[in-house]
C-alpha cells in the first residue's frame, strides 16, 4: 500500500493566525493555518471544524503548534486530531493510512522539524518506531534531581533524596509519594464560577475517550517518571468516562486499565490506591449507597466492584472510599436511619467482595465534614470510628486523612492523625492543606513544615505508613497556567513532607517529647493506676481510699510551652544541620 507522506511544518502557537497566503483565517473561532494555500494546523476550538479552501496535499499533516499537536485527517480535510504532542511512547506508525481518530492517535510520536513554513519541509518518516520521553513538559528536561538547600535551579529538590536514610529508612519508603491523576490530569482548572483555565488538551470532550485517556496518561506517566515519586492513584471516571452502556463503560474501563498496566511495567510506578467516582454523575446528586432509590446504590456497587478489581488487577495497595455525596443537604427530605443502615450495608459487602476475591489492600474510609453536601456522614475520624464499630466493620476499614479535611471539621490534622493512630485506624493520608481564611476546601499543596512536622511525628512514632502513604490530591491555583507550575508545586510540596519528616526524625531521637509524655501518665504504671484499669478498685475501693486520705494528689504541669519549645528548636536544629551539611559539601 502505498503511504502518503505526512508534511510537517511548523506552525505558529495559538493566536497566531497568519492563515492562508498571508491571510488571517478563523478570526475568533481560532483557526491556525499557514503555508501557502494549505491549511496545516488549528487550534483547540477547531476541531472537528471542517477545513475549506484548501488544496489539501495536507494529507496527514500534523503540526506543532506551540501548544501541542494536530493532525489532520487525509483526504477528508477534517481536523480530527488533538494536541497530541503529550504522547509518551507511542509508536510512530501509518501516518496518512487511515482518517479516523485512531489513526491520529498512532500517527504520532514526537515530531520536530525545522522553523520552517517551506513546503518542502521535512516529512514525517511513514513508519518510523520512535519513542518519545518528554512530549508534555518540554521545559522539565529529565527527572527533578536532588540539590541540596543551597541549589540555584528552582526545580531540584532541596530536602527530598529518596536514598537518604532517616531513622534507618530511605526518605522515599517514609513518604511512599503518590500524584493523583484527577486534580493534576483530569480537572481543567474550573471553578463555580469559571471554566477550565489548564492546558489540558485531552480533556476535550469531543474526542474519542481511548485516544483522550491514552494522551491523558502519556502526560501522567511522563510527569511520574520526571518527578521521581514510585505512586500514583485516580479514580475509575479520570481515565474511562462512561459510554453508551453498563457493558461498554466496564470495556472502556478494563482496556484502559490494561493500558495502564503496561506503563507501570515500564515505568515500574506502582498504585497507591484506586478508587471510584461516586459523586460526579448526577444520578449521584442525593448519594450513592445512601441514595433514596436502591437502584442508584446496585450502580454504585457494580461500580466499586468493578474499580476494585481494577486495582486488584495493577497491584493498588490500597482501595479508597470517599463518601461525597454520602450526606445530606436538608433533614426535610432525609431519614437518617435508614441512610445510615443502607451505608453500612454498602461497606459491608465492598468487605465481603474484597475477601472473596483475595484482594490484599487496605480498603480506606475518607473523613470529610461537609463540602458538596451540607453534612457528610464521614464527618470526621472520630465519627466514622463509632460508624465502623457500630455495625461491625472495624476490623475491615481504616481511615486516608486528609489536612484540609481536618480542619474543615474543625480540627488540627495532627489531630485527626493522631486520633486515628489511637483508634487503629489510620491508614494513608492526602496531603493538602486548606486556606485559613476560606471555608471550603481549597486542596493546595503543603508548604507548612511547623505544622506537618507534628502529623509526621506521630505517623514515624507509631511505626509508619504500611500500605498507605501521601497523596498529593492537590489543585494547582486556576491562574498556574503553565505546564511546569505542576512541577513546581509537587517539588515544593515534596520537600515540605521531606523536611517534615527530619523534624519529626528529630525529635524521635531527642525523646524529650515521648520523655516528657510517659512521665506524664507514670501513674497509670503503678498499683493505683492498673487497679483501676483492672476494675480491682471500684468506686467504693477508691472512695474508701480518698476519704481515708491515703490519696491526696496535688496538680502537676502540663509543660505545653516547654513542649512547644521542644518542637520548635527540632525544627531549628534541622535548620541548622542542613545548612551545615550544605557549607560541607561546598
Ligand atoms: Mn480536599
Amino acid at each position: 500500500m502505498a503511504r502518503r507522506r505526512g508534511h510537517l511544518v511548523e506552525c505558529g502557537g495559538l493566536g497566531d493566525e497568519r492563515g492562508i497566503d498571508g491571510k488571517p483565517v478563523g478570526g475568533e473561532r481560532g483557526l491556525v493555518g499557514i503555508g501557502p494555500g494549505r491549511w496545516i494546523g488549528a487550534d483547540r476550538r477547531s476541531v472537528g471544524h471542517r477545513l475549506k479552501d484548501t488544496d489539501s496535499p495536507m494529507a496527514a499533516a500534523s503540526v506543532d503548534t506551540g501548544r501541542g499537536r494536530w493532525c489532520l485527517s487525509p483526504g477528508s480535510e477534517q481536523v480530527i486530531g488533538v494536541e497530541l504532542g503529550n504522547l509518551m511512547n507511542t509508536r510512530t506508525r501509518n501516518v496518512g493510512g487511515g482518517s479516523s481518530a485512531a489513526w491520529c492517535h498512532s500517527g504520532l510520536g514526537r515530531l520536530s522539524g525545522p522553523s520552517s513554513t517551506d513546503r518542502s519541509g521535512p516529512t514525517v518518516p511513514a513508519t518510523e518506531d520512535r519513542t518519545v520521553g518528554d512530549a508534555f513538559f518540554p521545559e522539565v528536561t529529565g527527572r527533578i534531581p536532588f540539590g541540596g538547600l543551597d541549589a540555584s535551579d528552582p526545580l531540584a529538590y532541596r530536602v527530598y533524596d529518596p536514598d537518604r536514610l532517616v531513622l534507618g529508612k530511605r526518605m522515599q519508603d517514609h513518604l511512599r509519594i503518590a500524584v493523583c491523576l484527577w486534580h493534576s490530569f483530569n480537572w481543567p482548572g474550573s471553578d463555580v464560577f469559571g471554566v477550565g483555565t489548564f492546558d489540558r488538551p485531552w480533556l476535550d470532550p469531543r474526542l474519542d475517550p481511548l485516544i483522550a485517556a491514552r494522551a491523558k496518561l502519556d502526560a501522567a506517566f511522563e510527569f511520574l517518571s520526571k518527578l521521581g515519586v514510585p505512586y500514583f492513584c485516580f479514580h475509575d471516571r479520570d481515565v474511562a468516562p462512561e459510554a453508551g452502556s453498563a457493558r461498554e463503560t466496564q470495556k472502556l474501563l478494563d482496556t484502559v486499565v490494561d493500558d495502564i498496566g503496561r506503563r507501570m511495567a515500564d515505568s515500574g510506578k506502582k498504585l497507591l490506591w484506586g478508587t471510584a467516582n461516586l459523586f460526579s454523575h448526577p444520578r449521584f446528586a442525593a448519594g450513592a449507597a445512601t441514595n433514596p432509590d436502591p437502584a442508584i446504590f446496585a450502580v454504585a456497587a457494580a461500580q466499586v466492584k468493578a474499580m476494585l478489581e481494577a486495582t486488584q488487577r495493577l497491584g493498588g495497595e490500597n482501595y479508597v472510599l470517599w463518601g461525597g455525596r454520602e450526606g445530606y443537604e436538608t433533614l426535610l427530605n432525609t431519614d437518617l436511619g435508614r441512610e445510615e443502615q443502607q451505608f453500612a450495608r454498602f461497606l459491608a459487602m465492598v468487605a465481603e467482595h474484597k475477601h472473596r476475591i483475595g484482594f490484599k489492600g487496605l480498603l480506606l474510609i475518607e473523613p470529610k465534614p461537609q463540602e458538596p453536601t451540607k453534612h457528610q456522614y464521614d464527618y470526621d475520624v472520630a465519627a466514622i470510628r463509632g460508624f465502623l464499630e457500630r455495625h461491625d466493620l472495624a476490623g475491615e476499614y481504616r481511615l486516608n486523612l486528609e489536612v484540609n479535611h481536618a480542619t474543615l471539621a474543625g480540627h488540627s490534622f495532627h489531630h485527626e492523625v493522631a486520633s486515628a493512630i489511637a483508634g487503629g485506624l489510620f491508614g494513608s493520608i492526602d496531603a493538602n492543606r486548606g486556606d485559613y481564611q476560606n471555608g471550603w476546601d481549597t486542596d493546595q499543596f503543603p508548604n507548612s513544615v511547623d505544622e506537618l512536622s507534628l502529623a509526621l511525628y506521630e505517623i514515624v512514632r507509631s511505626g509508619g505508613f504500611t500500605s498507605g502513604g501521601f497523596n498529593f490530591d492537590t489543585k494547582l491555583r486556576r491562574q498556574s497556567l503553565s505546564r511546569d507550575d505542576l512541577f513546581h508545586a509537587h517539588v515544593g510540596g515534596i520537600d515540605t513532607l521531606a523536611r517534615s519528616l527530619l523534624v519529626a526524625a528529630a525529635l524521635i531521637e531527642d525523646g524529650a517529647l515521648e520523655r516528657l509524655r510517659t512521665e506524664r501518665y507514670a501513674g497509670w504504671t503503678g498499683d493505683l493506676g492498673r487497679s483501676i484499669l483492672t476494675g480491682d478498685a471500684p468506686l467504693e475501693v477508691l472512695a474508701g481510699r480518698v476519704l481515708a486520705g491515703e490519696i491526696d494528689p496535688l496538680p502537676v504541669s502540663g509543660r505545653q510551652e516547654l513542649l512547644e519549645n521542644v518542637v520548635n528548636r527540632a525544627i531549628w536544629a534541622v535548620d541548622a544541620a542542613a545548612r551545615a551539611e550544605a557549607a560541607a559539601a561546598r
